[in-house]
This record gives C-alpha cells, structure tokens and sequence, in this order.
C-alpha cells in the first residue's frame, strides 16, 4: 500500500501477520488471526484494536525523575505543521504494518497546540485534511477522538468544572473542534475521560455546582455533535484518582449514576480502562460487569497496572488470567457497544528500541485473542453456565418467580419465614469455578 510520506520510519520491519502459537518469530502473532471466527464474529469485529497516538507517537518517556528515553525518528522538524506531518505518516505506517484498523486521538496528538486559541484551530484544521487523506489511502479509522481539556496549565482547575467561566468557555471551545476534528475524519465515537474534572480539597470546592456544570457541558456537547450529524456514541471513561486527588468519573457505577441524573443516559456509554479498574480498587471484570448489566458497556482501554504499585502504570495487557475473566462478561454481553479495544498503554520508559512498540501491540492483542477463545471454550464446552444458573435456580419457579415478578410484599415474605425451619447452607463453589478458568486456559 503506497503511504504518502516518502520515509520509512520502522525500517527493517514488515506486516505482523498471524502464524500460529508454535511460531518462533517475535514479529508474528501467536494468537490473534484476524480472520479467525469466534462466537460468530472474525476476532478482527470483536476486537477493533485501536492505536492509542498519544502512547505511541507523541509520549516520549518521561516521568516525574527525568527527560525522555525514546527518540522518534519523525519529531525533527521545527516546523508544526511539518512535524505533525511527519507524526501522521509514521502513525500511519505503524497501524498499517500492525494490520489494525483503528486508531484514537486527543487533538493536540495530532498536531502541537498554537499559541492562540485560533491558531490551534487552522493547525488542526491543517492536519485533519492530511489525514484524511492517509485514511483514503490506507482504509485506517477513527475509533473515537477526544479533546485534551488537562495538560494546559490553564486547566489546572479543571476544564469543565472549573470555578472560573472563562476556562469553561475554552474547553467547550476546545470540545466543538475536537468534535469537528474526529466527525471530519469519520470517527465512530467520542470520548469525555474526566482529565482534571474533580478536586484537591473540597475546603474550596463547590461539589455540586461543578458537577451541575459537568452535566450542562456534556449535554451541549452532545446537543452539538448530533447537529452536526454525528450519530456514535459518546463515552464516559471513569478513573478514580490521578491527576486530581478524586475525579469525579470515579468508577463506572459513579459514572452511571452520574449519567443518568444529568439525563445523558440514552447517548453515553462507559470507555472501561483496565488499570482505571484497579485504581479503584475494582478488576477489571467488575468494571465491565457493572456497565453491562445497564446496557453501557461501550468501549475499552487496554493496559494492565502494576498489582505492587499503586499508580496508572499503563502497561500493555499481558495477564491472560485477567482478560479471560474479562472476555466471559464481554462475550456474555454480547460485546462492546459501538467501541471496541483501543491499546492506551505504553512501553516502559527503558524500552528504547524502535520494535519494542511492535512487542508490546502483538503481546497484546495475542493476550485478548487467546482470552476471548478461552472464553467462548468455556461458554461453550464446559458446564460454567450450568453451574453459574443453578445458584439462581430457586428464582426459577415457585415463591422465587412470584418475588422476581414483584407479586410479593414483605409480609408474604414474612409468612414464608415463619413457615421455612432451618435454612440449609448453599455452597457458592467459588474454588470450583475457578477451576475451570484454569482448565480451559
Ligand atoms: C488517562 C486516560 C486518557 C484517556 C483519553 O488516564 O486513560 O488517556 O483515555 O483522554
Ligand atoms: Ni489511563
Ligand atoms: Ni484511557
């Protein structure tokens, strides 16, 4: 496929295509074949992997102790609108040769931020027409777009839900391009992840005024969007804590409760981020269970955290015990809703060589693949679904159906009690179920 830059940037490596688990070749999926079919889908439908832009083009490796590690062979020129170029077609070269269809953006990955407020708009405007262009020519995709509302200083009091309007203002300026921006290039969904949306210290914050303002920003946001034809869906990706001491999105069962006061319900859904997960001290599988029993599982962010260490380490998912958990609640709910499985995870600050980003995206969606096939075996062949609906059983018939169907008051359940005699203990055969992860993995 002819790419429009001119310089290859990842020399030296070709297409990662699928060969098998008994492959040698580090440069080779073991697992993930595209075209294999699961639970009635190609993996490539159930997962539509996405690049993560900010992670693999523009962060660099800082941290708190030090400089950047990583040198990126495109961030050369002086020149922003050259350099975002450049940035595009080694993005663009590294999706390609991944074989992935998506990927997914905060505006100012695309392109540095301008001095002005304007000048950010021509220069994103400048590179959605170029990448639109590469997407022509390669058939890559917008997962969702997003806008970068926390690294500015003049965000350091929130975007949103700052105290000052005119910050407010900004962001909602902000958010119109960012919509614009992932609209002009097709994206399928957008994204709200609360940046610095939350407090330091509620001795000088208005918790329920900034939270009123939250719900009317995303509202108008909405309101906007579908004006402009935009038909996805909207995501609200929930994280407990980092940068603010408490964001507000803190888990995705606050996020819900959130929605649903403001009335957003019906066109948002839960981006559920692995390591966001234990931040709260949830599992992962816990955060898609919660969003999948309202209906609002919509997309993913893969990483995994470090269990010894308490920060957003974003590290690439490799916990196969982890992410099969995960597939059962994923398959069992019938997938994600309008997103799908975006790597917002980054290699380690000392892996400084050019392949350890390709590493890093084929363990991970090896990981996702052999999960989901474990899944669906276990769905499929094993008595786990058996197992899990005979605890339910007594709801099934009887007093149990009449309570389930709200033909019971608390005083027909008081009568049952008084007639019942010694309750038997029901094993919940945890050990059991566990088994059987083990077993198909
Ligand atoms: C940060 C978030 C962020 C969002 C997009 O922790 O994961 O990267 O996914 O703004
Ligand atoms: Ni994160
Ligand atoms: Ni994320």
């Amino acid at each position: 496929m002819a790419l429009i830059g001119s310089t290859e940037y990842y020399k030296g490596i070709g297409e990662i295509k699928y060969e098998g688990k008994n492959s040698k070749n580090p440069f080779a999926f073991k697992y993930y074949d595209p075209n294999k079919i699961v639970a009635g889908k190609t993996l490539k439908d159930h997962f539509k992997f996405a690049i993560a832009y900010w992670h693999s083009f523009c962060g660099q490796g800082t941290d708190p102790f030090g400089l950047g590690t990583q040198i990126f062979l495109w961030d050369k020129s002086q020149d922003p609108y050259q350099a975002a170029k450049d940035k595009a077609d080694a993005a663009f070269e590294f999706i390609t040769k991944m074989g992935f269809d998506y990927f997914c953006f905060h505006d100012f990955d695309l392109i540095q931020e301008g001095g002005s407020f304007k000048e950010s708009e021509k220069r994103l405007l400048f590179i959605t027409d170029y990448i639109k262009q590469k997407q022509k020519e390669s058939g890559v995709k917008v997962l969702w777009g997003t806008a970068n509302c926390f690294s500015n200083p003049q965000y350091m009091n929130g975007a949103a839900t700052n105290p000052e309007f005119d910050v407010l203002a900004r962001a909602g300026g902000q958010v119109k391009l960012a919509l614009d921006t992932t609209i002009a290039l097709n994206g399928e969904n957008y994204v709200f992840w609360g940046g610095r949306e939350g407090y330091m210290s509620l001795l000088n914050t208005d918790m329920k005024r900034e939270l009123d303002h939250l719900g009317k920003f995303l509202s108008i946001s909405r309101d906007y969007a579908r004006s402009q034809g935009f038909k996805g869906n909207f995501f609200i990706e929930p994280k407990p804590m980092e940068p603010t001491k408490h964001q507000y999105d803190f888990d995705t069962a606050t996020a819900i409760g959130f929605l649903k006061e403001y009335g957003l319900e019906n066109d948002f859904k839960i981006n559920i981020e692995v390591n966001h997960a234990t931040l709260a001290q949830h599992t992962f599988q816990h955060e898609l269970t919660v969003a999948a029993k309202s209906n609002m599982l919509g997309s993913i962010d893969a990483n995994r955290g470090d269990y010894q260490n308490g920060w957003d380490t974003d590290q690439f998912p490799n916990n196969l015990y982890e992410t099969t958990e995960a597939m059962l609640v994923f398959l069992q709910s019938g997938g994600l809703q309008g997103g799908g499985v975006n790597f917002d995870a980054k290699i380690r600050r000392n892996s400084t060589d050019l392949d350890d980003v390709f590493h890093a995206h084929i363990g991970g969606a090896d990981n996702f693949a052999r999960a989901l096939i474990t899944a669906d075996n276990i769905l499929t062949s094993s008595n786990y679904k058996e197992l899990f609906n005979l605890r339910y059983e007594s709801f099934n018939s009887g007093k149990g159906k009449e309570f389930e169907q709200g033909k019971l008051n608390l005083n027909d359940l008081y009568k049952l009690a008084l007639n019942s005699g010694k309750l038997k203990l029901k094993s919940g055969k945890q050990e059991m179920f566990e088994n059987i992860i083990n077993q198909f993995i």
